[in-house]
């Protein structure tokens, strides 16, 4: 072999094998990248945390799986303050709240929507298939058969009952039964590492007609920005409103606090306002681009779950008030 077709097979062989090297680190580096699915949501959702958890480790992405989270709880008869079997308002009607936000900063709300359950899932079509954010009352409940979901009586008997029963005073105070409240708020990073969200509620047991909470509001009940994670939160809506929550909280970890940090803080904000924050429940669940998640309320007794490598946990929160 002469020199040159020496140099030039040798040349080629060491690219070739550079490049061999190369896309075998690649296929490495990309295994190593992918990341463990992880989903958190508010309260002791077990079942609802769980399917999303398992969705996501079957490949699906952080959005859907948000949804099909909530929707385990949406479709819970047992649960009033989610989708069917929600408590109603004053009148007797459930209304329901729902919101979703994807990795790229897409987001879709409905708000006081009567007759359909997968409120969440309303709002992921009014993502992609409308030019708006956010559609309410009839106008939702239009677009929501146009898009084919099924029309459905909310109002089971045990949640009639117990409105019947709650006539008889008409007690309604604009006050959260502190552990009486279970929104839920679901977060996903996916195995791209991207991360997205859904929250779904019925809102506050016999609000005013047309009420409107945290919930549906992206920001408030809600907030992703793939860049740096994500927050949800649950509790009493108009305090959650006053400082959009979520959103805060977001911001707060893009400039360098952790999850946990990051929910007490937005915690500690409503506090400092609110002489009255004795009589309300707040709580917030965040979970950033590294995986790391954090949860903290005015009261005790709020907890969130965690799917993390096959394994669903309850976490309980800790509290500004040690009541
Ligand atoms: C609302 N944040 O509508 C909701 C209430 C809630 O469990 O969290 N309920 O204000």
């Amino acid at each position: 072999m002469d020199r040159r077709r020496f140099i030039s097979t040798t040349a080629k062989g060491s690219i070739a094998v550079s490049l061999g090297i190369h896309l075998v680190a690649c296929k490495s580096k990309s295994r190593i990248m992918k990341n463990t699915p992880i989903a958190i949501c508010t309260w002791a959702f077990s079942k609802a945390n769980e399917a999303a958890g398992k969705a996501l480790e079957s490949g699906m992405n952080a959005l859907d799986a948000a949804i099909a989270g909530v929707a385990v709880e949406e479709e819970n008869l047992k649960n009033t303050t989610v989708g069917k079997g929600g408590a109603p308002d004053r009148e007797g009607n459930v209304t329901l709240d729902a919101c979703v936000m994807d990795h790229n900063g897409n987001c879709g709300a409905v708000v006081c929507v009567e007759g359909y359950t997968n409120v969440a899932a309303i709002a992921k079509q009014v993502m992609l298939q409308t030019p708006h954010v956010m559609l309410a009352g009839e106008g939702a409940q239009e677009f929501a058969e146009k898009q084919g979901f099924k029309k459905e009586q909310l109002l089971t008997e045990s949640s009639e009952n117990a409105y019947r029963e709650w006539l008889k005073t008409e007690n309604y105070k604009p006050i959260i039964n502190i552990e009486n409240h279970d929104t839920i708020g679901m977060l996903c990073m996916d195995d791209n590492g991207d991360i997205a969200g859904a929250c779904s509620t019925s809102g506050l047991s016999y609000k005013m007609k047309g009420r409107v909470g945290d919930s549906p509001i992206i920001g408030a009940g809600l907030f992703v920005d793939n860049e740096v994670g994500g927050a949800a939160a649950t509790g009493m809506g108009e305090e959650i409103m006053k400082s959009l929550g979520s959103f805060l909280i977001v911001e707060l970890m893009r400039n360098g606090m952790s999850p946990q940090a990051a929910c007490e803080e937005a915690v500690l904000r409503t506090v400092r306002k609110n002489p009255d924050h004795k009589d309300f429940q707040v709580a917030y669940i965040a979970m950033n681009k590294q995986g790391e998640t954090g949860s903290y309320c005015i009261h005790q007794g709020f907890a969130m779950m965690e799917y993390r490598e096959g394994n669903n946990r309850q976490i309980s929160s800790t509290s500004y008030l040690n009541d």
